[in-house]
């Protein structure tokens, strides 16, 4: 028998964030998801390597040193197969990763448990997420090292302001989870405790026009964030105005996590033009979708329908010409 979950809503009110042990269980959770991945990474090397686009499929190698090779050869844009969602330009063949183990992961009736505790019963899947396989950043080319937010270090945001204007009234709540533990050496999330109090802060674009990657700049951050040791387990659960970030991975093993998020049904998602599915609901539970091949198609429907009409993909917020993003 797996124990109840204590949810310290009050902390989490007054903190901004809770970190819960004993989430997945590692084994019937968390290797599934691991085998899932290195059967894509086998699946997409080989096809790469048949197509000439890679200078080999580097099957000798283990995961994160395999996964480090492939990116290197390909470039940023290999790193789409393996995401969990559908950013940049969107075509009706971008790829995105829809296995059975990370829907069971998006449905895991424990993480539930403890979002139903935090922003009620009537719960959809947020498509705002993301799968992080970061690998030793000394494996990867210099192009990977800095302001790649998948494979090495996050800059300072919260996720609110990551998302378009129509999710401020959304009770989002960001869960983050490391599939093998994570530590200060290998790039561990880091959070400044209490922070949601301050509203939603300036985001800027690290590089002039690039408005995909922001941060928050350090004038209005102040300096007091704390890195979160994580076990493998373990998840965090955030508020959406909660400032955070993550560190290098200086480590001989990978970083790797996953980053989902939650909303009360019938709230803006933020990314309106992706699938935002419900996941559990005593109002009308028939509304809930438990087959990961529904769950796939409607985001197969959802590439379909931004590939023939752009428009539906919606700007960010921040223009960058901001006085402080100087
Ligand atoms: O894992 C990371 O590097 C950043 C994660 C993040 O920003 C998030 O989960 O919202
Ligand atoms: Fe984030």
């Amino acid at each position: 028998m797996v124990s109840a979950i204590h949810v310290d809503r009050e902390r989490f009110e007054r903190e901004g964030f809770l970190l819960i042990d004993d989430v997945f269980d590692p084994v019937a959770d968390l290797d599934p998801v691991v085998r899932e991945y290195t059967a894509l990474l086998d699946e997409t090397a080989a096809d790469w390597h048949a197509r000439g686009l890679i200078d080999s499929a580097y099957a000798d190698l283990p995961f994160a040193e395999r996964f480090a090779h492939v990116l290197n050869d390909i470039g940023p844009d290999g790193y789409r197969p393996f995401d969990i969602t559908l950013s940049g330009p969107i075509t009706e063949t971008t790829p995105v990763h829809l296995g059975p183990a990370v829907f069971n992961l998006i449905t895991h009736p424990r993480v539930l448990e403890v979002v139903q505790a935090l922003i009620g019963g009537e719960i959809v899947s947020n498509p705002i997420q993301h799968v992080r396989i970061k690998p030793p950043e000394h494996l990867l080319n210099q192009k990977f090292h800095a302001r790649n937010t998948m494979v090495s270090a996050t800059e300072w945001h919260q996720d609110q302001g990551v998302a378009t204007v129509d999710v401020d009234g959304t009770d989002m709540l960001t869960v983050w989870f490391p599939v093998f533990d994570s530590t200060i050496e290998n790039g561990c999330l880091c959070v400044v405790p209490r922070s949601h109090k301050r509203g939603l802060l300036l985001h800027c674009p690290s590089k002039p026009g690039q408005a995909f990657d922001l941060r928050i700049p350090e004038v209005i951050r102040g300096s007091n964030g704390q890195p979160l040791v994580m076990k493998r387990g373990s998840a965090l659960f955030m508020h959406r105005l909660t400032m955070h970030s993550s560190l290098r991975n200086l480590s001989h093993g990978v970083r790797w996590s996953f980053d989902l998020r939650y909303q009360p049904v019938g709230q803006p998602s933020g990314r309106d033009w992706l699938p935002a599915f419900v996941v559990r609901s005593a109002s009308a539970p028939n509304q809930e979708i438990h087959d990961w091949r529904e769950w796939a198609d409607l985001w197969r429907r959802a590439r379909a329908h931004v590939a023939a009409n752009p428009s539906a993909q919606k700007p960010r917020r921040w223009t960058g010409t901001e006085a402080e993003c100087a």
